[in-house]
């Protein structure tokens, strides 16, 4: 980690953890080492975001309105919260992300904070050049997430160990992983960083 990095663990909430309703398989095997990866980097004085899916009950991101999945990660539901196991240290900036009922908006890049500053926004603000990214799902928001970031100009490292994906088709994550570093990511696990 350099001076200007910051730590953005995507959408570890309990609807893409094992029992919730769009659960990643082994999705909470992330929580651990991203909740290490926080207090590393709270204890290095560095910004700690967190995005959360943050649906309305009517989405066409939910197959009943025309998307490709069931509702989850509904505003206020016990499904939308963090995982409880996730550490959170205060301080820690909350991204909320596919709030429109019309748009999937799977990177954290098209979320914003409360007060309406985006994450791009967020991140100049502090000066950060440099993201390490971990959370679900490896395929869709953190995918996402990580290819926005680059096309921003940002330096980032996806943690491997801290990331898990959907694989509606086999290999999908493995793809994923592999475009992101065409695009110019590094790959870590949270003890190497
Ligand atoms: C996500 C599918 C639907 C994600 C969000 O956070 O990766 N995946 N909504
Ligand atoms: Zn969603």
């Amino acid at each position: 980690m350099e001076r200007d990095s910051a730590l953005l663990i995507v959408d570890v909430q309990n609807d893409f953890c094992p029992g919730g309703a769009l659960a990643v398989p082994e999705g909470d095997r992330v929580v651990e080492p991203l909740s290490r990866a926080a207090e590393r980097f709270v204890g290095a004085g560095l910004p700690m975001f967190a995005s959360r899916d943050w649906h309305p009950a009517v989405t066409g991101h939910f197959k009943d309105y025309g998307g490709m999945w069931p509702p989850h990660c509904v505003q206020g539901s016990r499904g939308a919260e963090f995982h409880p196991a996730l550490g959170l240290p205060p301080g820690t900036v909350i991204i909320s992300k596919g709030t429109a009922p019309d748009s999937d908006s799977y990177s954290a890049f098209e979320g914003s904070r409360e007060d309406g500053a985006t994450l791009g926004a967020c991140l100049a603000a502090l000066g950060v050049g440099h993201l390490y990214v971990g959370g679900l799902a490896t395929d869709y928001c953190v995918r996402s997430s990580v290819l926005d970031a680059l096309k921003s100009g940002l330096k980032v490292t996806v943690l491997t160990d801290g990331v898990a994906g959907v694989d509606l088709k086999p290999g999908d994550s493995d793809r994923a992983l592999e475009e992101m570093v065409r695009a110019g990511a590094q790959l870590a696990t949270v003890d190497a960083i």
